[in-house]
């Protein structure tokens, strides 16, 4: 391929490196351009080191000049740059486009795409897709926001693959021609605010992952959340519900314990509540989103349902790490808010000792405490945080407080604490970084720690 047009990359994280990456398979001529001024073209130079042709990639660090704007086609954005930032008002007005680095790899890339959003859920709806579909189609790459960019791969896919993308609001803001065949809102929570200033905002580029979509596509959407039921009137597409709380005439609901897909004719039992690996109401939730994308993404109801009952949580996202003692361990070192945190207290079924504390990102702790109800018996606390909680918590009367220095010493104090038929949960409700990297190294030690008892 020999593409014509001139490209100016935006950011030099994952989604800038796997945009490059495409852009010199097909020949296009390309700017590289990061604002941070601490960067070096070596450091730079460095993460495309194994691009073909990399070396004819100009590259732009801190400030960006007017006569380079002016030389540019298409400016492709990484999902971490506000499109409100100085720099990216001067592409708009300059008249250029200004695309997402999800709808460069939709341009360029072939198959059939199931597109995922919703504030909470994304990636372990994403993961259990990519699952179902591994086990219907041959050509499978489950893309976007989890963590492998869309562009890095989108030049192998052919006519016979399927896409499965975690699109952030992020990445929906900059699509322009983007058209999943099915794409599913699986909520819409307050996030981002910062970025995205109203939640009325917020809403309507989430809703946006279905703009292009006509009769001939799928949308799958909670029939229980507020924002997006507000919205609906934006979808011209075919709307597939699910609810945990209601009967439909045609999606997918709960009967009992089991979860049912009605086609509109008919009601088909998909899989037993009690038969997934996955807990809590929320993953009820993906597990029905999940039922819905797939089915209109062609694959059979008894290849979903075997899939369901194979499928682990996400690592560090309530996962199961072993039973000790009639003890079940939970790691939730992905609970960085409060309210990722309350999911999983709510997803726990058995008395809980909660492991929490660590980076104060100056967060209110109330409501992540009411949410304690009968369930938590006990909280150990680490980090930064610790006595911030600890004051908090006394003021909402729980009194069964315990603080350690170390992750290890709390998940020592946790054993002891924890009678037989409960469980030990560690969901910080904080970011990890006063004691650790990141939440995947907390969450790694952790089940070092644990395995180790
Ligand atoms: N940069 C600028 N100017 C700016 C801001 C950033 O030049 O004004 C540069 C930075 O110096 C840096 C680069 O942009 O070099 C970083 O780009 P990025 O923040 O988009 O990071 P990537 O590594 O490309 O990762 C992005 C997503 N990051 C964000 O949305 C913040 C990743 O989602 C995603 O996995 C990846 O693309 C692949 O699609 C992370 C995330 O936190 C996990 N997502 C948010 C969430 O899930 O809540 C939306």
């Amino acid at each position: 391929m020999n593409e014509k047009r001139k490209y100016l990359v935006a950011g030099t994280g994952i989604s800038g490196v796997g945009a490059v990456k495409l852009l010199a398979e097909i020949g296009a001529e390309i700017i590289l351009y990061d604002g941070n001024s601490e960067l070096t073209e070596e450091i730079i130079r460095g993460k495309l080191s194994n691009i073909k042709n990399a070396e004819m990639v100009d590259i732009v660090i801190g400030e960006l000049e007017d006569e380079v704007i002016a030389d540019i086609d298409i400016m492709v954005i990484s999902p971490g740059i506000p499109t409100d930032a100085p720099f990216v008002n001067r592409v708009r007005l300059a008249g250029k486009k200004i695309w997402s680095e999800i709808e460069l790899a939709y341009v360029f890339g072939k198959g059939k795409i199931a597109a995922i959003t919703g504030t909470n859920g994304k990636t372990t709806t994403t993961a259990l897709v990519g699952e179902i579909m591994k086990a219907h189609y041959d050509s499978v790459y489950v893309v976007g926001n989890i963590g492998n960019p869309y562009t890095e791969v989108a030049l192998e896919t052919n006519e016979e693959s399927a896409i499965v993308a975690e699109v952030s609001s992020f990445q929906l803001e900059t699509i322009i021609d983007f058209l999943p065949d099915v794409c599913a809102v699986l909520n819409v929570t307050p996030d981002h605010l910062n970025r995205h200033y109203t939640m009325e905002n917020y809403t309507n580029i989430k809703m946006s992952i279905a703009k292009n979509q006509t009769s001939a596509q799928v949308c799958v959407l909670n029939y229980e959340d507020e924002l997006i039921m507000r919205n609906v009137s934006q979808i011209s597409s075919k709307i597939v519900y699910f609810t945990t709380k209601n009967k439909l005439d045609e999606g997918i609901y709960l009967d009992g314990e089991t979860i049912i897909y009605n086609d509109g004719d008919k009601e088909y039992p998909v899989v037993n509540i009690n038969d997934m690996k996955l807990v809590g109401i929320h993953n009820v939730e993906n597990v029905m989103a999940a039922i819905g994308i797939s089915v209109h993404m062609g694959v059979s109801l008894e290849t979903i349902s075997g899939v369901i009952k194979e499928f682990k949580a996400v690592e560090h996202r309530i996962e199961f790490v072993r039973e000790k003692d009639k003890v079940i361990y939970y790691n939730d070192s992905k609970g960085t808010n409060t309210d990722a945190s309350i999911k999983a207290i709510q997803a726990m079924s058995r008395p809980t000792v909660l492991i929490a504390g660590g980076y104060d990102k100056g967060s209110e702790y109330d409501e992540w405490i009411e949410a304690f109800g009968n369930k938590i018996k006990a909280l150990v606390l680490i980090g930064e945080t610790k006595d911030k909680i600890a004051d908090c918590a006394k003021r909402h009367g729980f009194k069964e407080i315990h603080f350690a220095n170390t992750l290890e010493e709390a998940v020592k104090i946790s054993a002891g604490l924890a009678e037989e038929e409960s469980a030990v949960l560690l969901s910080p409700a904080c970011a990890s970084w006063d004691m650790f990297k990141s939440y995947e190294e907390r969450g790694n030690l952790f089940k070092d720690y644990v395995n180790n008892l």
